[in-house]
């Protein structure tokens, strides 16, 4: 009935309400007669709506005592646990249950023979992709999405250790002291202002802190100034921003921005799932473009903003970047090129539009 109850009121402007996120059932999980049934009532469509569910209520009583009570709750259970490991993992991540979620994650590294980062963005992102659409469509509220975040939360962090043993491993191999690592660079992460999402983040933290990156977590809702005095404090050699949510996208406009005003140079990293490299292209870059300035030792780079699309991509960016002054002119020749091109086919489209009268409509 809550479902139901929330399904309908929060497009037509409930703000808030106190819910038990463990009394809340996804509303498409709720069976069609039983829906309809509540509908009928929360809508007030028609005067024998309360009977008809009472009605219903005590047939489904009767249905459960018969069957021993508890039984067909077990038996749901059972089935769902039947399926493929993939979908096990999206239920639990929907249903927001964390009992099975370790095991199954580590079902993926033994018989997928998935390694961390590719359960990390295979069916877990897969799974809180289904989580995203059904709270974006209304059927899912946020209590929730609290839960299934907890339960990614959980997976992540069976995960973060394997990678650190693997990534120790990696450096014996090579001859070095893991417990010394020679920094390849600095990157400096933040999640921008009025924005909490951080799973994506740390996530791309972790993969760069495994390949030898030192990475510097700033958390969640940070201010511009504050990314730009730890930047700078830190000499980061990259700063990377996560966002989630569309007014994220301006933040990180005014943050490029910023930059430029205050004549930094460190390339500036865009990711999180609603920034897209049009986006970027677009609105981003503009204000941060990449660019060379002479200094007595020779072309120093400057700026330039590239969209990263998932955590394991950011190794390859992040390499790129800061190898070397010539490698970094190099990628951002690249992206320059690509994102002008990206640009000049929005604007096009832009141009294109004609605007009609309602009349002519
Ligand atoms: C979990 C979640 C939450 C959790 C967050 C918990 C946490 N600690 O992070 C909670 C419940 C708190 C939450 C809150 C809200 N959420 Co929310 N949330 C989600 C959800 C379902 C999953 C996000 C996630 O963790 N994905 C998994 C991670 C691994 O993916 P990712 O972040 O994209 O990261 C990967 C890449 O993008 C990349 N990456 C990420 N960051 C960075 C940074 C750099 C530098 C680089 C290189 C790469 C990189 O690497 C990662 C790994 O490959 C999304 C839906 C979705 N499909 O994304 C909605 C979603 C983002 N949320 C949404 C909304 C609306 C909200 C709320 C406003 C809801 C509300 N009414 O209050 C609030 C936001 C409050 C705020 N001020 O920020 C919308 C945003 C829509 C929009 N365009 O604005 C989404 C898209 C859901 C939807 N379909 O409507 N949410």
């Amino acid at each position: 009935m809550h479902s139901v109850f929330l399904y309908h009121a929060i497009p037509k402007g409930l703000t808030m309400a106190i819910v038990n996120a463990g009394a809340l059932p996804i509303y498409t999980d709720i069976p069609d007669d039983m829906r309809q049934l509540l509908e009928d009532v929360v809508m007030n469509v028609a005067p024998e709506a309360t009977e008809k569910l009472l009605e219903f209520a005590s047939e489904l009583k009767e249905k459960k005592a018969q069957k021993g009570g508890t039984g067909g709750a077990a038996k749901a259970v059972e089935e769902w646990r039947t399926q493929g490991v993939e979908k096990r993992l999206e239920h639990s991540l929907v249903k927001g249950i964390d009992k099975f979620i370790v095991d199954d994650v580590q079902e993926c590294l033994d018989d997928l023979q998935l390694k961390p980062l590719e359960v990390i963005e295979g069916p877990l992102m897969a799974g809180m992709s289904v989580v995203g659409d059904l709270f974006g469509s209304g059927k899912m509220f946020l209590p929730q999405v609290i839960k299934s975040a907890r339960v990614m939360k959980k997976a992540v962090a069976h995960l973060v250790p394997i990678m650190e043993i693997e990534n120790r491993r990696k450096a014996l191999e090579e001859g070095l002291d893991p417990d010394r690592p020679n920094w390849a660079g600095t990157v400096l992460l933040a999640t921008v202002k009025g924005d909490v999402h951080d799973i994506g983040k740390n996530i791309v933290g972790v993969v760069l802190g495994c390949n030898n990156f030192r990475v510097i977590d700033l958390g969640v809702m940070v201010p511009c100034d504050q990314i730009l005095k730890k930047a700078k404090e830190e000499e980061a050699d990259v700063i990377g921003l996560s966002g989630l949510i569309t007014p994220s996208l301006d933040e990180m406009v005014f943050v490029a921005q910023q930059m430029r005003k205050e004549g930094m140079y460190v390339p500036l990293l865009i990711g999180g799932a609603t920034t897209s490299r049009k986006h970027t292209a677009v609105k981003i870059w503009p204000q941060y473009e990449a660019s060379e300035r002479m200094e007595s030792s020779g072309s120093v780079p400057v700026g330039g903003v590239v969209h990263v699309l998932d955590a394991s991509r950011s190794v390859v960016v992040v390499n790129s970047l800061i190898q070397s002054a010539e490698k970094r002119i190099e990628y951002m020749e690249d992206i320059k090129e690509e994102y002008d091109a990206l640009r000049e086919d929005y604007y096009s489209t832009l141009v294109d539009k004609r605007w009609l009268s309602l009349d002519e409509a």
